[in-house]
């Protein structure tokens, strides 16, 4: 009746911004993500007879409603007592709903003693949040419909991922109202989910060449459209700090100076630079200086949820 699952959270170089439906968390186009080694997350489920459900994360207590949904989708009738951990910096804003769910669906369906398949764990997770989908299989996983499935395990490619953490808090927009705001007012919205639909076939190719300049710049383009179409939303979305535009800057200026490095960046102020690992160094040294990035982890590619002992 007790069981802890890890996952990670993941970066996607296709993004999702947008549902094609809200209550079964659809995605309007196919997103590409890889999950990250140094964003992990645990998650304990503790079925009993208890008065409520209850959701602590890092010791503090949350609205568990969304897990109980989740709950609810398994079957799962008991009430639950769910503590989750996330193993990297909170405070800087890094929370990720993604490894979270995706540890939750793992977690839960153990402590019922359900035997769930891959991808029925992956289409729980989307329902607590979509991203969490991509989370379940791991890897460099694709997520079109209910669930997502790893198209690349993380040894295809040892790239880095270096997250540079530009502001502290939470963001003022979660990625739950802000993808709505910008699919019901934004103008840039439907040329954006356009562009997705042709991304994602092309990055998965590049992806299949192991070619880093040319996914590394589709990235980069697809994260400034998303952004674009975010801006263009009304009220306008703006989840850039100083430290965003600044890091962007400087990873034009290493390319520059022959340093293969590639922003993307997630609905908030967070540049995760894509590179080599032999420039991983060098991005640290360049991105780590400027006024109002607090850390840069240096992330490698990460495999699905997975039980712990
Ligand atoms: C992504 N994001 O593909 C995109 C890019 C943020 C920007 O998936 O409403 O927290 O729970 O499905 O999963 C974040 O969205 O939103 C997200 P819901 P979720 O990674």
């Amino acid at each position: 009746m007790k069981a802890t699952a890890a996952a990670h959270a993941n970066i996607a170089l296709v993004k999702y911004w947008g549902k094609r439906d809200e209550a079964r968390l659809l995605p309007e186009a196919a997103s590409l993500s890889v999950a990250l080694d140094r964003l992990r997350t645990t998650t304990t489920v503790e079925l009993g007879d208890f008065a409520a459900d209850s959701f602590t994360l890092d010791s503090r207590d949350e609205d568990p409603s969304r897990a109980r949904a989740l709950l609810d989708a398994a079957g799962i009738r008991r009430r639950a007592r769910i503590e989750s951990r996330n193993e990297f910096p909170t405070a800087a804003g890094l929370a990720s709903s993604a490894s979270g769910f995706a540890a939750l669906a793992l977690a839960a369906c153990a402590a019922a003693g359900l035997r769930k398949t891959a991808e029925e764990l992956s289409a729980l997770a989307r329902l607590g949040s979509g991203s969490a989908a991509r989370s379940v299989p791991g890897g460099w996983a694709v997520w079109e419909n209910e669930s997502a499935r790893q198209v690349f395990p993380p040894s295809h490619w040892d790239l880095r991922f270096c997250v540079a953490i530009c502001a502290s808090g939470p963001k003022q927009v979660g990625s739950r109202d802000g993808m709505r705001i910008s699919r019901e007012t934004s103008p840039y919205h439907a040329a954006f989910i356009e562009q997705c639909r042709r991304d994602l076939p092309a990055a998965l190719h590049l992806l299949s060449a192991r070619d880093l300049p040319e996914l590394g710049a589709l990235a980069e383009r697809n994260a400034l459209r998303m952004h674009a179409d975010a801006l263009a939303a009304d009220p306008p979305l703006l989840y850039w700090e100083p430290a965003t535009v600044a890091c962007l800057h400087a990873l034009r200026a290493l390319r520059a100076s022959g340093v293969a490095a590639w922003p993307t960046i997630d609905a908030g102020p967070h540049v995760v630079a894509i590179c080599a690992p032999e420039h991983a160094g060098a991005v640290v040294e360049r991105l780590r200086p400027i006024p109002g990035v607090a850390d840069v982890l240096v992330c490698a590619p990460a495999g699905g949820a997975h039980l712990l002992p």
